[in-house]
């Protein structure tokens, strides 16, 4: 099963760039970039990676992305990224970045994109792994702030698969962001956003009803608002679950408890994703895996989540093709 699992071409949807950084390449950057570290050695920087839910975990975060200075730096961190993704059969990844979480430290926008770009380019080339950019918006932060970034990113427009919307989600609802994201849908830019992560199902319905989302990141929480569930599934709406995040997030206590198996048994349209895989303690195979183990799915569950991916992901019909 694990050889299966492995083999099994599979397109992760939701993954934050900054936290596929591994402590071995945070130190490797510290030291390249002359930046201190609050931690002696890797193993104290894993040690250090116990949540309590979400905040606890992007004050970690956030913190880890200081060492990101230069578009090598970035390069470097998504290339890592591409290989060890690569090597567990994932064949297509959708980046998000959080260009805020940048910009604040003073790092242009233009080193990010243009160092992720660069490793989404190279990996096409030399790993046949395919790749989209969703450019995240701190939710957290002032929606002006969003717009500002939004009208700034006008030289990658281009570049940017999609546009989300991540962070602290209690207390910012997306109704918070319906003139950023009117203002990307008139420039024809799709929109996805975290929504029934940890806040309520009534956040799933504003992302749809205000922000004309194609995806909702987690969801989990629709389970709670039954007229919701019916019209996710109407809609085949992609859910892009985050099993190993949960967990460690304590969305969910342990991974026997996730929903997985009701939002599936609900016809959900449901993909498997990795989150942040340097601080939730696995990448897609792991994920795939220990749902498989605790909810004993079959290889054409499997399979078929895997498809759920494809069919949905943000790539051109003839790379969709070979990939089917
Ligand atoms: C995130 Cl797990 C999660 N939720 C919301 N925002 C995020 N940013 C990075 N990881
Ligand atoms: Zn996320």
């Amino acid at each position: 099963m694990q050889d299966f699992i492995t083999r099994l071409p599979k397109a992760e949807l939701h993954l934050h760039i900054e936290g596929s950084l591994e402590p071995e390449l945070m130190f490797a950057l510290a030291e390249r970039n002359g930046v201190a570290l609050p931690y002696a050695s890797v193993e104290e920087v894993r040690a250090a990676y116990q949540f309590d839910d979400l905040q606890s975990f992007l004050d970690l975060y956030y913190q880890g992305m200081s060492v990101l200075r230069t578009a090598e730096d970035f390069f470097d961190l998504a290339m890592d990224y591409f290989r060890r993704a690569s090597a567990e059969g994932v064949v297509h990844v959708e980046l998000h970045f959080d260009p805020q979480a940048h910009l604040s430290r003073g790092i242009e926008l233009g080193v990010v994109i243009e160092g992720l770009a660069r490793a989404c380019r190279l990996a096409r080339r030399e790993l046949d792994l395919s790749s989209a950019l969703i450019m995240a918006f701190l939710r957290d932060r002032p929606a002006d702030e969003a717009m500002q970034v939004l009208e700034r990113a006008a030289p990658y427009w281009e570049m940017l698969d999609a546009i989300g919307l991540d962070s602290a989600e209690h207390g910012h609802p997306p109704e918070k962001f319906v003139e950023v994201f009117e203002r990307a849908r008139a420039l024809g830019i799709a929109r996805v956003a975290h929504a029934g992560e940890e806040g309520p199902p009534a956040y799933i319905t504003q992302a749809l009803d205000l922000l004309d989302v194609c995806r909702i990141d987690h969801g989990v929480r629709c389970l709670e608002d039954p007229a919701l569930v019916t019209r996710l599934r109407e809609l085949q709406m992609p859910l892009t679950v985050c099993p190993l995040s949960n967990v460690k997030l304590k969305v969910v206590e342990r991974i026997d408890d996730h929903p997985l198996p009701q939002l599936l048994e609900a016809g959900l349209l449901l993909t498997i994703n990795s989150d942040d895989p340097a601080y939730f303690g696995g990448g897609m195979h792991d994920n795939f895996s220990a749902c498989q183990r605790a909810f004993g799915w079959s290889e054409a569950t499997l399979v078929g989540l895997a498809r759920n991916a494809i069919d949905v992901a943000f790539m051109d019909d003839a790379r969709r093709a070979e990939l089917l």
